[in-house]
């Protein structure tokens, strides 16, 4: 395919559409819905009025080869979301589901003495982000420190009445996971 931005290009614009579908719509005057949603051709019109190089073709193959597929087209094609991430008040609309037995969270050892204390808190996000393998939670910790991985104990949790969803691109969420469910990790 001719003129698609380079991968490093394409890792700016994700950046730049994570800030403006998750938390700042307002940076470019973009209106969302209330599961979040924004219309692609407005987002497209209001990229492209900031300077940023996105036409249509980039943005279906940036959502193709996202590594984490943080962003989904709606059944019309006319709609893009992020699947997950949010800190403004939109409801992504997933159902509960029943966990897996274990989840993963990475985290930074400076966080673990509070996480002992008051358990893992959401922060400004809507959701815990929980993965079903402690790769990812490597990767997702060690953005903010030296890593540590926590066990969640899903399965538990979820019979004594907490609430699971799963992501469109396969994250877990929930709302808090107490200190009493984490086993922790081998400190890496
Ligand atoms: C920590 C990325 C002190 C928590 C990733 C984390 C993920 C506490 C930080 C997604 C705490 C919040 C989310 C407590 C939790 N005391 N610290 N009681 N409870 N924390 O970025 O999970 O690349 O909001 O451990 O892949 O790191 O953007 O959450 O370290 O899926 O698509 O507070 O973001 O996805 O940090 O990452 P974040 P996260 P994208």
């Amino acid at each position: 395919m001719k003129n698609l931005p380079t991968d490093k290009e394409l890792v700016g614009l994700s950046r730049f559409l994570s800030l403006v579908l998750r938390h700042k719509p307002e940076i470019l005057e973009l209106q969302l819905d209330n599961q979040g949603w924004a219309d692609i051709d407005t987002l497209i019109a209001l990229c492209q009025k900031a300077q940023k190089t996105l036409d249509k073709a980039i943005l279906m193959h940036l959502v193709e080869v996202n590594p984490k597929k943080r962003f989904a087209i709606d059944e019309t094609g006319r709609k893009i979301r992020a699947s997950q991430g949010h800190s403004i008040a939109i409801n992504l609309g997933y159902e509960p589901q029943e966990p897996p037995e274990v989840l993963y969270h990475g985290t930074a050892q400076q966080f673990l003495t509070s996480i002992q204390k008051k358990g893992l808190l959401k922060q400004k996000r809507h959701h815990v982000h929980l993965s079903t393998n402690p790769e990812t939670a490597i990767q997702v910790g060690q953005r903010h420190g030296l890593v540590v991985v926590l066990e969640v104990l899903a399965k538990v949790m979820h019979a004594q009445g907490h609430l699971f969803f799963c992501s469109e691109n396969g994250v877990w969420l929930t709302d808090h996971v107490p200190a009493h469910f984490l086993v922790l990790g081998k400190p890496l």
